[in-house]
């Protein structure tokens, strides 16, 4: 089963989100964007693992705390030459969300995982392309105040299919 472990958006910043994404839909070409549905931002990606049961109840061995509001932030091109993806930061001065990165890591070390390190983001689309896409056509405003406070993140299971990836929620731990 592939998991990763991601944080939700909640209505308002998914509206934000997807205003963003059409603001930039018309000005951008070759682009596929992620579906509405599919938003998150991401904390871990796990990939293939045999044994999901498992890998849930080490992450839920632990409780998680001190996560504060989020902020919505710029939209950029990743790499920043010849963007990949589109994706719009999310502001984490305090580290916290890394924090909980890393623990959420050191629980489950038995699962090999990204060791780049952690940039909050949400990802908005992914440039058929690279090359294509350049950054003045990704100049847009910053979403005015668009905060919240997550409380739980979700182990989702991605399954890839014709249509493109589809998300499942598996479990979710509460963030105190
Ligand atoms: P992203 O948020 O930066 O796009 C589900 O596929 C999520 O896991 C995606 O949102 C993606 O990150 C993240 N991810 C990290 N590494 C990945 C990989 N090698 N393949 C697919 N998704 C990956």
């Amino acid at each position: 089963m592939r998991l990763f472990a991601a944080i939700e958006l909640p209505a308002h910043v998914r509206k934000a989100v997807l205003d963003l994404q059409s603001g930039l839909r018309s000005g951008v070409a070759g682009v596929r964007w992620v579906q509405p549905e599919n938003l998150h931002l991401t904390l871990v990606f796990f990939g293939e693992v045999s044994d999901p049961e498992r890998l849930s109840r080490c992450i839920g061995a632990a409780a998680y705390t001190g996560l504060d509001s989020l902020i919505l932030e710029d939209v950029r091109g990743y790499p920043e030459r010849r963007p990949r993806v589109i994706v719009i930061d999310v502001a984490d001065d305090g580290g916290v969300l890394a924090r909980l990165v890393a623990e959420v890591k050191r629980r489950t070390v038995d699962w090999p995982s990204d060791e780049r390190p952690f940039r909050a983001h949400v990802t908005l689309g992914r440039v058929k392309n690279p090359g294509a896409v350049g950054h003045d056509d990704l100049r847009s405003s910053r979403p005015a105040g668009i905060e919240w406070k997550p409380e739980e993140f979700v182990l989702f299971e991605s399954r890839l299919t014709n249509s493109g990836s589809v998300y499942r929620p598996i479990e979710r731990y509460p963030l105190i």
